[in-house]
This record gives structure tokens, sequence and C-alpha cells, in this order.
């Protein structure tokens, strides 16, 4: 059931790149920039794991138990969106986090031809999810809800990037005063949160007529805490994940970034500890990564980082079960079990 839901998602995809090109490809003016960005959708949009754009479709399985096929359609169609949503910001998150691989290959913005081109791509996927939104939504009684809750979690995700880039400031130097647990809850909601876990049953939930104020703000209350867990889990591969299998090369440690291990280390840290780490975090060097991983290493933080994979897991199966939401409680289920213990 599971493995067929993503073949039919998938199947889907050929589709959206031919609606988003096949009139400005017939246009002699715009043909060029067609053709190069139907390879920007192809090489971006469909290689990452895709829980979120799946999630739409399997959350409004069960919120519309008999929903037509033609609505599973608009369904998968908006998942597209998200992951071309989440595409449109890992372009440009790459060239700020200046990483190397995304997906198991070149960022795009590493690719000869590419280079700061790859900035216009990204703008060029934000606008093609209101062409999708036009094409297959309007005139649907959720058009303006759907369409405001993408540029509303635009927004957010905007800020939440924000906060991660400027906590840390990669030219800066390293100053730990900001490096609160209370920091990074802000900054992982923000950049993570809404557009990876809220959005896709949000849009689920609209499509199913459920609209209503309270039952949003309960559903978020649970999806913002599986978010916070899932971007714990990102910074924790980030460092001790296998790069062929996570498909990428961490690099929060010389980016100077705001991230879990690095929170959790400055807790955990004797006043020493905390001046060794203040002289090699965020720095280049092979020699100082290694020895902020001996830090971590000395104060067990793989072993933290389980017991609060287990603990956070236990939490959640409890708030999803004390809440009283129209949305029915698989849908968050079925969206936790798809990310605790993954290894990408
Ligand atoms: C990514 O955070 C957040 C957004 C909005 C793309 P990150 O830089 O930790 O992600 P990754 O590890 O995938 O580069
Ligand atoms: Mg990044
Ligand atoms: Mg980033
Ligand atoms: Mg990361």
């Amino acid at each position: 059931m599971a493995k067929s839901e993503l073949a039919e998602f998938d199947a889907v995809f050929s589709e959206i790149v031919e609606e988003l090109t096949k009139s400005g490809l017939k246009l002699s003016e715009t043909k060029d920039a067609y053709t190069w960005f139907k390879e920007v959708l192809v090489y971006n949009v469909p290689h990452g794991k895709k829980y979120r754009g799946v999630s739409v479709v399997s959350s409004y399985r069960r919120l519309a138990p008999n929903a037509k096929e033609e609505d599973l359609h608009i369904a998968r169609i908006l998942g597209w969106c998200v992951e071309m949503f989440q595409a449109f910001f890992l372009i440009a998150d790459d060239i700020m986090d200046v990483s190397t691989i995304r997906r198991g290959q070149p960022c795009w913005y590493k690719k000869e031809n590419v280079g700061f081109i790859a900035i216009n791509d990204s703008f060029f996927l934000e606008c093609a999810i209101y062409s999708l939104l036009r094409r297959y939504v309007k005139g649907k009684p959720y058009y303006m809800e759907v369409t405001e809750l993408f540029l509303q979690t635009t927004l957010q995700t905007v800020v939440g990037q924000n906060l991660d880039l400027t906590t840390g400031p990669p030219q800066g130097k390293v100053d730990f005063t900001k490096f609160t647990m209370e920091r990074y809850s802000a900054i992982v909601k923000w950049k993570t949160a809404f557009y990876s876990f809220y959005l896709p049953v949000a849009l689920a939930m609209h499509m199913a007529g459920i609209s209503d104020e309270e039952s949003h703000v309960e559903a978020k209350r649970i999806l913002l805490q599986m978010g916070h867990f899932y971007q714990v889990q990102d910074d924790y591969l980030d460092s001790y994940g296998d790069p062929e299998v996570v498909g990428k090369i961490g690099s929060d440690i010389e980016d100077n970034k705001c991230g879990w291990l690095v929170v959790t280390a400055l807790e955990l840290a004797t006043e020493e500890q905390r001046e060794q780490l203040k002289s090699c975090y965020g720095r280049p060097g092979e020699d100082d990564i290694n020895k902020v991983k001996a830090i971590y290493k000395d104060l067990n933080l793989e072993k933290v980082y389980k017991d609060y994979e287990e603990s956070s897991y236990q939490d959640l199966i409890k708030l999803i079960n004390k809440t009283n939401c129209k949305v029915s409680p698989e849908v968050f289920t079925d969206f936790a079990d798809k990310i605790y213990k993954r290894k990408k």
C-alpha cells in the first residue's frame, strides 16, 4: 500500500513537467528558458525521500476515505507542489550553507554552467507552484486557502532560514551566547517544521473541507513537535550519518551552525570543554572539525541523542493520544512512523 502510494505519486511527475513547460516551449521567445527550466525540475525535484509530498496524499486518503480518483490526482499535484517548495529552498540553502552534495549528486549551483544562475532557478521553482495551483486547483472551494498557505509558509521558512544563518554567522567569530535550546527551538520551528509537517497535512485538511481554526491549531501543535524532532535528527545525521546513505555531506560544524549537537554539548560541557569548543567550532580545517567531534564523543552525545529520540517519540504519541482533533490520529502516526529511526 505505502509503496504503491509512492509509485502512483512518482507517475504524476512527468505530467507536471509537461504542464509547466509546454506553453513556454511553444513560444519561440521563451523556448530556451523553458528548456533550461525543464532540467531544473528534473534535477532538483524528484530525487528526495518524498515523505512530505506523499504525506499530502496519504493524509487526504485518511481524511476522505471515499475520495474520488480526480481528487486524489489533485492531492498528488499538491504533494508535488510541496516537493517543489522544498527544492526551491534547498537550492538556495545549499548556496548559503556552501554545501557540495545533495541527494547523492552535486548541488545544483555546483554544476558547471549553473553557478549563480541557481538563484534564479530557485525563484523559477517557486513561481511554478502557483502555476500548478492555478492550473489544477482554481475553481475549487479551497483554492484561496491553499494558495495563502503556500505564501504564508514561504514567509515562515524565510524567517527560519534567517535565524539559522544569523545565529552563527558564517564569517563571524564564534559566539556561543546565542546558542541556547530556546533559540534552537525557534530556528527549527520556523525553518523546518512549518513547511515539512504542518504544510502537507494542512493541505490535505483544506482539501477535505477541514478549514476551521481550532482543528488547524490542534494539528499544528502536534506537527510542529514532530518537525522539531525531525530537524534534531537532521542535525544528528549531519555529523553521525553515513554520507552514502544520507546523500549529503555534513557541514554544520564548520558552518558555525546553532545545531542540536553543539547546543546539547554546551549544556553538558565543563568550562574547559566549552573553551575548547570555542577554539575549534566554526572553522573549516579538518583538524578543528575532528576536535569538535572528539568533544562530542567525550560527552557521549550519540547516546544522549538515542535517549532523546526514544523519549521524544513517547512524548509525541502521548500528545497525539490526548488531543481531541477532527483529524484522525492515524494522519499523525503515519507521518511519525515514517521519520522515527530514519537513517536518511
Ligand atoms: C534546511 O536546514 C532548511 C531548509 C528550509 C531547506 P539544513 O540546512 O540543516 O538542511 P540540509 O541539512 O538538508 O542542508
Ligand atoms: Mg543546508
Ligand atoms: Mg541550512
Ligand atoms: Mg542539516
